[in-house]
């Protein structure tokens, strides 16, 4: 202990304009929308088509919809229903386009962070502030045979193939997640073609979809009937040779990945790494690193196992969406 007077607090430095740049209406750089116009409770889409669908068949009492840079953001009520069609909660939510991969997706979920965490007025950080429920609705490539399509792929963990999140760090939340992560390495290595230039240059994470999100996605889709399991996601930098697609006149540097992880045995019971995106990975490692709820339900609307495609995949988004916005229900009344 010293006799020394306590040294009053450092002051914490407001953000510099090109770090967060705010238009003069008080908007976020790519969003284009208010921290007053978001709401915690978050749908994240990769297609803004999908974003304007869920916000004009969701949503209702629609307090903004923005459209910049291919990003829609909407922002109105969702009315869950209980038993016979009666309202059981009102739920103010956002939905917001990710865009494809995980290099939108960061200054996506970058930008919803800071205008709930952000006073926009001071540029410093708001001394409290909700914690944000996200959950991605997304499309993915089943690589289980046994997968219907249209089945939703509620994610538990994500192995992420992109970089994206290598540059935030987070521990690891579990040990679970710190395994996987060491075996996740050794198949990425196995993988890759012996005299490939860029053999032991892929670098991967693993992050965790938040427990109580499955939960709540599990419950939500029991509840209203779709289809759906739960297992592990991978997350590509591409949708091509990434994924084990190989229709370009170079070589991949390694191929067959849809196979190898298909193959792949977690160790988590029955659970197998079910389909192949491109966002699930970064989002859970980003928000989960911060403390926010995370998670990810996404269709198969192909299977890699048998090559086939559904492209009538509608209903099954649809079906997902209910079920992402009745779990939001749910996190957000619990
Ligand atoms: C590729 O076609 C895109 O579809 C999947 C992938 O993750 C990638 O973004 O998700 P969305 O349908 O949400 O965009």
């Amino acid at each position: 202990m010293s006799d020394e007077p306590d040294s009053p607090p450092c002051p914490v430095p407001a953000l510099a304009e090109a770090d967060l740049p705010i238009d003069a209406n008080g908007r976020i750089y790519h969003l284009q929308i208010t921290p007053e116009q978001l709401a915690p409770d978050i749908l994240l889409v990769g297609d803004p088509g999908r974003a304007e669908f869920i916000a004009r068949s969701f949503l209702r009492d629609l307090e903004v919809e923005r459209e910049h840079r291919g990003l829609v953001t909407a922002t109105g009520t969702y009315y869950a229903t209980g038993d016979r069609a009666t309202i059981i909660s009102p739920v103010r939510a956002t939905v917001a386009t990710s865009g494809m991969g995980t290099p939108s997706l960061e200054i996506v979920v970058n930008e919803l962070v800071a205008l709930n965490e952000i006073d926009f007025a001071t540029r410093k950080p708001k001394p409290l502030f909700p914690r944000l429920h996200i959950i991605r609705v997304g499309t993915s490539g089943g690589l289980q045979a046994s997968t219907r399509l249209g089945t939703s792929i509620i994610t538990t963990y994500a192995l992420g193939m992109d970089n994206t999140g290598l540059f935030y760090e987070t521990p690891c939340p579990d040990q679970t997640c710190a395994r996987l992560e060491r075996e996740l390495a050794a198949v990425v290595e196995k993988a890759a073609r012996p005299d490939s230039r860029f053999r032991g240059k892929i670098h991967s994470y693993v992050s965790r979809a938040e427990p109580a999100v499955v939960r709540a996605l599990t419950q939500a889709a029991k509840n209203l009937g779709v289809a759906a399991k739960a297992g592990l996601t991978v997350s590509n930098s591409g949708f091509f040779a990434s994924q084990g697609r190989d229709i370009s006149r170079l070589r991949p540097s390694a191929p067959d990945l849809d196979r190898v992880f298909s193959e792949f045995d977690p160790g988590l019971g029955e659970q197998r790494v079910e389909n192949m995106e491109m966002e699930a990975s970064f989002l859970l490692h980003f928000l989960g690193g911060l403390g926010h709820w995370a998670g990810a339900i996404c269709p198969a609307i192909a299977n890699r196992r048998d090559n086939t495609f559904d492209h009538e995949y509608l209903a099954a988004i649809e079906g997902a969406t209910r079920t992402a916005l009745a779990a939001l229900a749910a996190l957000t009344t619990s």
